[in-house]
This record gives structure tokens, C-alpha cells and sequence, in this order.
């Protein structure tokens, strides 16, 4: 902190202290900063006093010698941050999955890579983000939320993929996204390739007679018939839109761009008139402009919007770890706030994919991962719709 009193060696110039003299103190009250500041002290702080006591009850009071009374000696709840088992956010893993319902959200890993066609290693990517996730305290300062005190997760651990066979895969997924679905709570989804982007929202999809809307953030169009002769990462919304209840004119498209994408993509999503929106429309338009018009698309006539999220949207220089890097993607700021905005409308599930741990630098590409979902879980419980999808789903889980 500089407290006005050192001296600078040689000459000084004093002109820029003198003219701040003759301002007023600026008036810093219409900052988000100092708002968030203030906003702080509105939250509730009940859940983390309670951790602390199960943690102490749990993991035996600290050594005599600690003075802070609330460490135990082992390691239970949120810290220390390098710690535990790392579960999403330390959320409380659920053995039995039945428990899922007494939750507003449930995050699980769908390990898989088998639909990748360039670099593998996204089967890694929920270990990638549980153990980044670590890093973060449920408290956001800027929305003035705190998770654990405002909404209830958990960590619903990972779907079981059959590494060789997508089409297995792709069924074992819609099932666990469409059971989690149907308890009520929100599934938040850590993939895996984007071939997951199909069977995740047709296991919501099954659920409800009503439509679907799917907000996707991606440097490439993923609408392809086949790829390599399979259903593959290149292909989820071709099948998605394929689905009666989720209309291709629902489909946002956003980053889209550069040299990775098939041309008989493009023409799949001429065809079909999904909407599709450049990073130079972000760029030209700006975030604020670009969520407006997703949302009114997406929203059009459904009642409940979906948003998966390619990590590779984003500028590759940020996230190295993703299976089909395309620099010229998203910043890291244009991302959040878009994210922050779409969320705050309501969701009723959350992917976030591509994430490749074993082509990561420090962890980053993860960390980025995991900061899409926290900021969209944030922006719910900010705006008051976590749960709001719940009385969209009108039909019983029928797994396939
Ligand atoms: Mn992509």
C-alpha cells in the first residue's frame, strides 16, 4: 500500500500528486466493486458453521498447540484447498444414486473420448475439473453468491462409458442424464468429447412433450451426419435436432468459425436454420447484444433451454488442453459473461466438454472448465432460477 512517504531517488516530478489534490476523492460507490463489497454482508452464513462442526465432529479436534479451534485433524469439508478427495467443488459424493433427488443440482463426469478424431484424453477431463475445483471457495464476490449457503449439490461421480463402443455409451448416458433429470435435480454434466452433446439432452429430451431450446458455445458447428463413418464429437446436433422436441431453429450456435469446420456442416445447419453467430458477430455486436439475440432464439416458443459448453470456444492461447484447437476463439472474459447471462434466464442442464487434461498446462484448460460451470450454477442462484425447468418435465423416466 503506498502511504505517500517515500522518497523517489533523484528528481521528483510532483505535478501528477499535485493535480490529484485539486480533485475531489473520487466517489467509488457506483463501482461494481464496492457494491459487490457491501453485497457480501446480505448472504447467509449458516451451512459453513455447520461444515465446520461436522468437520470437527468427523475429523477429531485439531493438535492443542493449533489455535484456530475449527481445524480438526483430519481434512474434512473445503479446506485446506490442496486437501481431500476431490469431488466437484467438494460437493458431498453420493454413493447411492437415488440421493441425487434430494439436491438442486448433481454434477457428474461422463468419461469418454471415443468420439474424438484428433487428440484423445477428454475421458480425463471430470478427474481434470473435480481436482481444479478444489482451488475455489463456493463464494462468488462479484454476483455476491455463495453456493454452499444458497443451493444444494452434489457430486453424482461418473456414468460408466464403454471406451470402444460409442453407441452403448451414448445409451448409458442419456440414462443417467435422464434419471438425475427426472429426480428433479439439475444435471451438470463434465464431459468427454462433444459426442456426448446428443445423448445428454435426449435423456432430457425424453422427459418432457415440451420443447427444448440449446444454447452452444463452440469453435465448430458439431452438426455433421457422420464423421469418420460414426456418430462422433463432429456430430451431437445433427441427432439432437433430429429429436421432436428439440427444433433445430431452437439451436444457437455461438464462436463458430475458423478452419476446422465441414462444410457439410454448414450446409446441415443451412438446411435445418439453426442460428449461428461468428466471433466476429461477438466482436461486432458485443456479449451484451449476442446473449440477447441467443436467448430470444433459443427460448422461441420452448419452455426450457439447455447449454453446452465446447471448451475449445475459447481462445485456444487460454485452453490448451482440448482435443481440436482453433486459435481466434473467445476471450476468457467474453465467455463468462455470456455464460453469466444465458444461465441467469434458467437452465435445465449444463455440459461442459472437450476438456483434456493430458494436453493442458497447468491445469488451466480445466480451470476454465470448471469456472463455466461455477459462473452458470452462480447466475442461477443470483437471478432465482435454479429449478425453474422442474415443471417442464411432464413424462416418467423410461431408461432405453
Ligand atoms: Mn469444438
Amino acid at each position: 500500500m503506498f502511504t505517500g512517504k517515500f522518497e523517489a531517488p533523484g528528481k521528483v516530478n510532483t505535478s501528477l500528486f499535485q493535480s490529484r489534490r485539486l480533485r475531489h476523492h473520487p466517489d467509488f460507490r457506483n463501482s461494481e466493486g464496492w457494491k459487490a463489497v457491501h453485497k457480501e454482508k446480505d448472504i447467509p452464513y449458516e451451512k459453513y458453521p455447520q461444515e465446520v462442526r461436522e468437520a470437527l465432529e468427523n475429523g477429531l479436534p485439531g493438535a492443542s498447540s493449533i489455535e484456530d479451534k475449527t481445524i480438526p485433524t483430519f481434512s474434512r469439508g473445503e479446506l485446506p484447498h490442496f486437501a481431500g478427495i476431490n469431488t466437484f467443488l467438494k460437493a458431498p459424493f453420493i454413493e447411492n444414486i437415488r440421493d441425487v433427488a434430494k439436491y438442486d443440482a448433481a454434477v457428474l463426469g461422463v468419461p469418454f473420448d471415443g468420439g474424438t478424431t484428433y487428440r484423445p484424453g477428454t475421458r480425463f477431463g471430470p478427474q481434470g475439473m473435480r481436482r481444479i475445483s478444489a482451488l475455489y471457495t463456493p463464494y462468488n464476490f462479484e454476483m455476491g453468491v455463495d453456493l454452499r449457503e444458497q443451493m444444494t449439490m452434489c457430486d453424482a461421480g461418473d456414468v460408466f462409458t464403454i471406451p470402444a463402443n460409442i453407441e452403448k455409451t451414448f445409451d448409458q448416458v442419456s440414462n443417467a442424464v435422464g434419471y438425475v433429470a427426472s429426480t428433479g435435480a439439475m444435471p451438470v454434466i463434465m464431459g468427454g468429447d462433444h459426442s456426448i452433446g446428443f445423448p445428454t439432452i435426449r435423456g432430457i429430451a425424453s422427459l418432457t412433450s415440451k420443447k427444448i431450446g440449446i444454447i452452444h458455445f463452440d469453435r465448430h458447428a458439431d452438426i455433421s451426419e457422420k464423421d469418420l463413418d460414426e456418430r462422433m464429437h463432429a456430430t451431437p446436433y445433427y441427432y439432437a435436432t433430429n429429436l421432436e422436441n428439440v427444433p433445430a431453429t431452437n439451436l444457437v450456435q455461438i464462436g463458430i468459425g475458423g478452419w476446422q469446420v465441414p462444410r457439410g456442416a454448414i450446409k446441415n445447419a443451412r438446411e435445418r436454420q439453426t442460428n449461428i453467430l461468428s466471433i466476429g458477430d461477438v466482436e461486432r455486436l458485443g456479449t451484451d447484444k449476442v446473449v440477447e439475440m441467443a436467448l430470444e432464439a433459443a427460448w422461441k416458443d420452448a419452455d426450457a433451454v439447455y447449454m453446452s459448453f465446447d471448451i475449445d470456444s475459447i481462445d485456444c492461447g487460454f485452453v490448451p488442453g482440448t482435443g481440436w484447437p482453433e486459435p481466434g476463439g473467445l476471450l476468457p472474459r467474453e465467455a463468462l459473461s455470456m455464460v453469466g447471462k444465458i444461465a441467469a434466464e434458467g437452465l435445465c442442464g449444463i455440459e461442459v466438454v472437450e476438456v483434456s487434461p493430458p494436453y493442458d498446462v497447468s491445469d488451466i484448460t480445466s480451470l476454465m472448465g470448471t469456472r463455466i460451470i461455477v459462473d452458470a450454477l452462480g447466475a442461477m442462484v443470483m437471478n432465482g432460477t435454479m429449478g425453474k425447468h422442474k415443471s417442464v418435465f411432464d413424462k416418467e423416466f423410461k431408461p432405453i
